[in-house]
């Protein structure tokens, strides 16, 4: 996501050197931890943590609709190439300051058109759902993808539960606003907190997902933690991270991106090899750890499932 003001800042400027030796410090206790794996050795960075047996947390769940075979984005490319503001404008600062980043306690908010709105706890949240493993491609606005395997459950299935009203024809998610935690919001970079939406049709569809791990582990805080969406479909910005608050709303919501630069980054945000970024073309793309670059597909790859939705739309007007 390119915007000219952030571009100047470099996010080492910004975290001052407390962030960095508490970093330093949780990855050493990181290390301490891991080293007492089965293995004994030293786990590199670049693979997922494990349990004290050396098992992966989420194991042999069922797999999600429309999984693909992969092959995987590497770990470490997926944990220190990053989008996500709140924690840094460059790719690997979310990573760097992910340490700050406390994510216990959590709650999520459920309000506007719906019969049972209400605060839950994280854990209240997530208790009737039952876990898959969701492989799916995410195409970022930029041009560079990746293939994750994440850890959820179809978001209309979390949605039903607080019984929307016919009214409702909008979703509405918002990250969590906390400077002290998400330490960029300290800056003036982006409307915090972070907002995106979805119409109803689309927050239904079971693709659609709320993931709280990848690669059988919890998710990193940098991809989201404790809770995000997915839509494999749409461009990377609408799959919003570290939710707190859930919106049925009759009215389109506004959203961070296509508020900030209309022309650029749109309400739908469909994946589309024929509709150019103004900036650049849309029809290939780079996934991350590969040299060569692939061609994009419509919907990113998923046409078959999502088409039907945009039946009848003009897809170059409504991008
Ligand atoms: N709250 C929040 N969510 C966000 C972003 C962000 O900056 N803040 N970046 C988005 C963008 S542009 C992309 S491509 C994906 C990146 O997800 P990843 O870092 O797990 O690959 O997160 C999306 N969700
Ligand atoms: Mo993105």
């Amino acid at each position: 996501m390119l915007i000219n003001k952030p571009n100047d800042i470099r996010p080492s400027e910004i975290t001052d050197k407390t962030v960095y030796k508490q970093r330093r410090r949780f990855l050493q206790g990181a290390g301490a931890l891991l080293g007492v794996t089965a293995t004994g050795g030293l786990m590199a960075l670049g693979t997922p943590p494990r349990d004290l047996q050396g098992n992966k947390i989420f194991k042999d769940l069922p797999r999600g609709i429309a999984s693909i075979d992969g092959p995987l984005t590497d770990y470490e490319d997926a944990t220190t190439y990053n989008n996500f503001y709140e924690l840094g404008v460059g790719k690997s600062g979310p990573a760097e300051n992910a340490a700050l980043f406390k994510t216990d306690p959590w709650s999520v908010t459920v309000a506007g058109e719906c019969e049972k709105p209400g605060t839950l706890t994280l854990e209240d949240f997530l208790k009737p759902h039952a876990l898959e493993e969701r492989i799916y491609r995410l195409r970022c606005v930029e041009t560079w993808s990746m293939v994750i395997p994440w850890v959820g459950f179809s978001l209309g299935d979390a949605l039903k539960r607080f019984q929307p009203t016919r009214d409702a024809k909008f979703v509405i998610f918002e990250t969590l606003f906390d400077p002290d935690r998400l330490v960029m919001q300290n800056f003036d970079l982006l409307d915090w907190p972070y907002q995106e939406g979805l119409r109803i049709d689309e927050a239904m569809h079971p693709l659609t997902t709320l993931a709280i791990g990848m690669y059988g582990e919890v998710l990193p805080k940098q991809n989201g933690a404790p809770l995000r969406l997915v839509v494999p479909w749409k461009y990377g910005f609408k799959s919003i991270k570290s939710i707190v608050s859930i919106k049925f709303s009759k009215a389109r919501p506004k959203t961070t991106w296509s508020d900030l630069q209309p022309e650029e980054y749109g309400f739908y945000a469909n994946v589309n090899p024929d509709v150019s970024h103004p900036r650049w073309s849309q029809k290939r793309e780079r996934p991350l750890g590969e040299w060569f670059k692939k061609d994009t597909l419509l919907f990113n790859g998923y046409a078959e499932q999502v088409a039907g939705l945009y039946k009848g739309m003009d897809l170059k007007k409504h991008y």
